[in-house]
């Protein structure tokens, strides 16, 4: 049972039993996340005195400015992730192709895949507002001691053994999951440790916030304006407070807290819609239903998609279980 105030590596000796790993392996690989998530942060709480906020000049695999955080972030995690003894694949948002991790002590005994975002909203850096990490862990498909394949990367969010995010925000929290409910660490800077600030996170049974980018109105499919037309209707609990921050971590973790929806549906700019399928809302969906809530492409769960290629996008809704359904119900009519 998960104590408050417990740290990190008491909750995760305490709870072993419950991991999917061997009791080495999680903590191996919490480890490094956290590791990389407290060096991030330091960068990422200093941003606008070195330089190492605006663009890095370059663009990634989706044609997006990179940042010179977005960069900073992924070779710190792909870093602590490789020399661990038990990561024989990285995909990332701001790499092309998936990295094989070999030539270790005992590299074939590596049988984790990590998928990461490791600088989600990376633009709202240069304005100071709260950006997050999001990472996704799979078992590999193929024999251990061989390469690793895109197969191993291209499996369905519903075989995912581990999924969480980092909110850099007012604090900085990592909130992850193991397939037994989701659980959120606080960062004490001063002394580098993570608390168990709050235990079992689970959304409310009402929700009452709607968070999505109105100015893509006209574009949306029709049952997507309909829904927002609804939550803006003087009936009931609504209308609902609209609340959108362009960061999905901190969009999503409020939600979660307070109960509400995300969604970022088709629009004509992303016409099969913004978020990528592996390492934003598989995670996020994983995370949403171990918390009690629900996460749809619009029709179907989000964790039963069959993926086809690594940056594949898909429309996301997610959030509370009853707001999510009532906008399937708008996309259906
Ligand atoms: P828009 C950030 O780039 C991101 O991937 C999510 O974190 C965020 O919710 C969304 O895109 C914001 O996109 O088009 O509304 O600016």
């Amino acid at each position: 049972m998960a104590k408050k105030n417990q740290t990190l590596g008491e909750f995760i000796i305490e709870n072993q039993a419950e991991f999917p790993f061997s009791s080495g392996e999680l903590s191996r690989l919490i480890n490094s996340i956290r590791l990389a998530a407290k060096v991030v942060n330091h960068e990422v709480n200093k941003a606008g005195l070195v330089d190492i906020t605006g663009a890095a000049g370059e663009t990634n695999v989706q044609g997006e400015d990179q940042q010179k955080l977005d960069v900073y972030a992924n070779e710190k995690f792909i870093q602590t992730l490789t020399n661990r003894e038990i990561v024989c694949g990285i995909a990332s948002e701001e790499n092309d192709n998936f990295i094989t991790i070999s030539g270790q002590k005992d590299d074939h005994q590596n049988k984790y895949v990590v998928l990461m975002d490791p600088l989600d909203g990376s633009s709202n850096i240069d304005v100071n507002v709260s950006v997050g990490t999001i990472f996704s862990i799979y078992r590999r498909v193929t024999p251990l001691g061989t390469p690793v394949q895109l197969e191993d990367f291209l499996q369905p969010g519903s075989k995912q053994v581990a999924a969480g995010y980092v909110v850099y925000g007012t604090s900085t929290m990592l909130v992850y999951t193991t397939g037994h409910g989701v659980n959120g660490f606080t960062l004490n800077p001063a002394l580098g440790s993570w608390y168990l600030s709050h235990p079992d996170m689970q959304f409310p049974e009402q929700g009452s916030i709607y968070s999505v980018n109105e100015g893509n109105y006209v574009h949306f499919p029709k049952g997507v304006k309909d829904y927002i037309k609804y939550c803006q209707q003087e009936e009931g609990d609504r209308p609902y407070i609209s609340r959108y921050i362009g960061s999905l971590v901190s969009d999503f973790h409020r939600n979660m807290i307070k109960g509400g929806i995300y969604f970022y549906p088709t629009t004509s700019k992303a016409p099969k819609g913004k978020l990528r399928l592996l390492y934003e809302c598989n995670p996020m969906a994983f995370i949403a239903e171990q918390a009690g809530g629900k996460a749809s492409d619009g029709f179907n769960r989000v964790l039963d998609i069959e993926p086809t290629e690594l940056h594949q996008r898909i429309p996301f809704f997610c959030g509370n279980r009853e707001m999510v359904e009532k906008v399937e119900e708008f996309m259906s009519r």
